[in-house]
């Protein structure tokens, strides 16, 4: 114990360096697998200092936050994406392994550092495979600037993430997924609530010592309030598979913020949330105090057979594992589309907060959402193109003109929409794999209407939640059925669009949105859902490759040779520009495929 403490002590530290306003938030972190049983089903879980969730990233809107992670996962590569953070200027920092840079292999360490320039509630989390759901998650919380007044008031502040929970590890999941015959991952076995939840130990044969109800690792999480005062409750959702209702029994919840944005308040009785969006919402402890309440999270959009999940809303004096003394609320009907379609519509960007969007867009790419089979494999595709990631990240590959990397074919723009019927199981023989990307225009407006469909299933469409990095865009509308292109841009929301980073596309459904391509780099564009983004939900944006700055030579490569030793004296004027012709620039996003050694010095 002492000896973990000790370890603990080296690992988890923070040094605070004022510069003006700004300041450099400085975290080192180590990454391994540890036994966990965070449903009291005992598995490998990757953590953070010892930890899952991990530690929280608090930050100040300004502030360079550098996070030095070293991977201790023995045998497995790793990388990690800031969700939300914009990386303006620092596009290698994005974390997207194949896209912004090579795995961090075991035993290296690789500095991240980038700007948070924007108050709100962001993530970050594995961008390796499908890692994420294996724990490697949390939050980051970026403060508003000293003198800011937000547009609603709260007495605290808090952050809980909600994910599902699988038993089998992502190798046999991605085993199965890459099988013939394909192995579907099925629903996950909990649902936890900031990192815990409860398995039936008793509901299926395992082997003993392997489950056990009451190991303290998975006693309900639970938020102590104080009676009568405001809490305002930071919720994200890092789910694999699961769309989910989150509620707090007897307690309604007023939505004011959205991935970072604030939102024109609009009172709740359970929030739908998808993989990778965040929301802030505001609650008061004005119930009868003398007992403690549910906070729940159930499946919606899939016909699950998962139990909810369970938190407790602890009123202060009340012990915090004492359970409330009423049935779990039970979640609303998984198949009832309607208040979910309601919810999306119903978040606007606050009135004195709105960011009006261009009027027009310089482009229109359809995005047809379906599940096909190729040589008989199973796959997730946009336009009949299922995407796999290249061997030599496409930020390097496009920055050094290595144009045989990747395949020069321009994707497609979208679909059949006359002859293709979304309501009907469609084969689709003709979807390919590619790993070609969009080029746009720099600094142009582009328009993504996500169409959704049927997949191999009869009747049955999926909610996939799409997460672009890089960039805000606004949300101009969502609609039931086939986008009308004559019709429906007449009613985009151009007045009050709430800006996001993640959007759902409901089932049968489409989604519209705009975004400025006015940050240099390549970014994903992914459903979040981690089967689907492995078996090809996904698309790679290319914007201003020309004006990104000189990639980084100092790391370039995988091994510690080309890893430098970290600068511990930073220089507040290098840090707090963090200019693209920095000399401090992390080349460590270089070292596989045809970049290893490029550039060395
Ligand atoms: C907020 O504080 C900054 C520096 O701390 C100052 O430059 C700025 O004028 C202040 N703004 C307002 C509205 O007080
Ligand atoms: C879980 O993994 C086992 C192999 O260990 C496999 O037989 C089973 O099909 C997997 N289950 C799912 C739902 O993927
Ligand atoms: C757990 O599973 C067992 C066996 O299926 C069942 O009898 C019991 O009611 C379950 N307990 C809970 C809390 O669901
Ligand atoms: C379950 O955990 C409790 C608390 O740690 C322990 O007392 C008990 O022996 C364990 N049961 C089994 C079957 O391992
Ligand atoms: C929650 O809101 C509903 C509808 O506005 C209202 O009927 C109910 O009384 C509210 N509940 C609480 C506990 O405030
Ligand atoms: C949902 O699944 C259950 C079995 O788990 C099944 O009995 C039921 O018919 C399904 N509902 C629908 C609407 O498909
Ligand atoms: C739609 O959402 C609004 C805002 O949350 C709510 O007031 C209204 O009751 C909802 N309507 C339905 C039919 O769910
Ligand atoms: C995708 O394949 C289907 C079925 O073959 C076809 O109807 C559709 O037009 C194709 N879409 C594209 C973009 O090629
Ligand atoms: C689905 O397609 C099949 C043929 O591919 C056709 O027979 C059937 O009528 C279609 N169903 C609907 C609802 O359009
Ligand atoms: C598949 O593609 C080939 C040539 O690219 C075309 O002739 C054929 O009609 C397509 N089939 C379908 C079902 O779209
Ligand atoms: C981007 O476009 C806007 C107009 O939409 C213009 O004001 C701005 O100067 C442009 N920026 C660059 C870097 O071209
Ligand atoms: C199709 O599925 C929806 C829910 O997903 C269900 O409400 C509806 O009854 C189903 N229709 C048929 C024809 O099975
Ligand atoms: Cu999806």
């Amino acid at each position: 114990m002492l000896l973990k403490l000790l370890a603990l002590c080296l690992f988890t530290f923070l040094i605070y360096v004022p510069i003006a306003e700004a300041r450099i938030r400085h975290y080192k972190w180590e990454v391994k697998y540890e036994y966990k049983s965070p449903d009291c089903y005992k598995k490998l879980v990757i953590t953070i200092n010892g930890k899952s969730p991990g530690p929280t990233i608090l930050a100040q809107e300004g502030d360079t936050v550098i996070v030095e992670v070293t991977n201790k996962l023995l045998l497995e590569n790793l990388a990690i994406h800031w969700h939300g953070i914009r990386q303006i200027g620092t596009p290698w920092s994005d974390g997207t392994e194949g896209v912004t840079q090579c795995p961090v292999v075991p035993g290296d360490t690789f500095k991240y550092q980038f700007k948070v320039d924007r108050a709100g509630t962001y993530l970050y989390y594995a961008h390796y495979g499908m890692q994420r759901e294996s724990g490697l998650y949390g939050s980051i919380r970026v403060s508003v600037r000293d003198n800011f007044t937000e547009p609603f008031a709260y007495d605290y502040d808090r952050s809980i993430i909600l994910t599902d929970w699988y038993h089998n590890s992502t190798y046999e999941q991605a085993t199965g997924l890459s099988s013939k015959p394909f192995v579907w991952v099925g629903e996950p076995q909990s649902l936890l609530i900031q990192g815990k939840g409860k398995f039936n130990c008793s509901s299926s044969s395992l082997t003993a010592g392997t489950c056990n109800t009451s190991n303290s690792e998975c006693s309900p999480y639970a938020i102590t309030v104080i009676p009568g005062k405001t809490y305002r409750l930071r919720v994200a959702s890092l789910t694999a598979l699961s769309a989910l209702s989150f509620q707090i029994e007897g307690h309604n919840m007023t939505v004011v913020e959205a991935d970072g944005h604030y939102v024109e308040p609009f009172v709740v009785k359970n929030l739908f949330i998808y993989s990778g969006e965040t929301y802030s919402v505001l609650i008061k402890a004005d119930q009868d105090p003398s007992r403690n309440y549910w906070m729940t999270t159930s499946v919606v959009s899939r016909n699950s057979t998962t139990p909810q999940g369970l938190a407790f809303l602890n009123y202060y004096p009340n012990h915090p594992r004492r359970s409330p003394p009423t049935v779990a609320p039970a979640g609303p009907i998984w198949n009832d589309r309607a208040p979910r379609l309601n919810q999306s519509q119903a978040i606007k960007a606050h009135h004195d907060f709105i960011v009006t969007p261009p009027t027009t867009s310089d482009r229109v790419i359809v995005f047809l959402n379906t599940q096909n089979e190729i040589n008989g494999y199973r796959h997730w595709s946009v336009n009949n193109v299922s995407f796999t990631l290249p061997h030599t990240p496409y930020l390097i590959a496009l920055k050094k003109k290595l144009h045989h990397v990747f395949s020069q074919t321009p994707p497609p723009e979208g679909y059949d929409s006359v002859n293709y019927d979304i309501y009907n199981v469609s084969k689709n023989p003709n979807a390919t794999t590619s790993n070609a990307i969009y080029r746009l225009g720099f600094n142009t407006t582009v328009d993504i209407i996500l169409q959704n469909a049927n997949t191999m299933n009869v009747n049955d469409s999926e909610t996939h939640p799409w997460h672009l990095h890089g960039h805000d865009f606004w949300v101009l509308g969502y609609g039931k059925g086939k986008f009308d292109m004559n019709k429906d841009p007449k009613n985009y929301n151009l007045v009050n669009p709430i800006m996001k980073n993640t959007v759902p596309l409901h089932p049968y459904g489409w989604t519209a949105i705009r975004f400025k391509a006015d940050n240099p780099g390549a970014w994903l564009f992914h459903c979040h859902i981690e089967a689907h983004f492995y078996l090809g939900m996904g698309v790679v944006f290319e914007e201003g490759i020309d004006k990104v700055g000189e990639l980084p030579s100092s790391i370039m490569g995988c091994g510690p040779a080309r890893n430098p030793p970290v600068q511990s004296n930073l220089q507040p004027q290098t840090q707090s520009h963090m200019s693209l012709d920095a000399t401090d620039k992390p080349s460590s996003i270089m070292g596989c495929g045809e970049t290893k050694g490029f550039d060395k010095p």
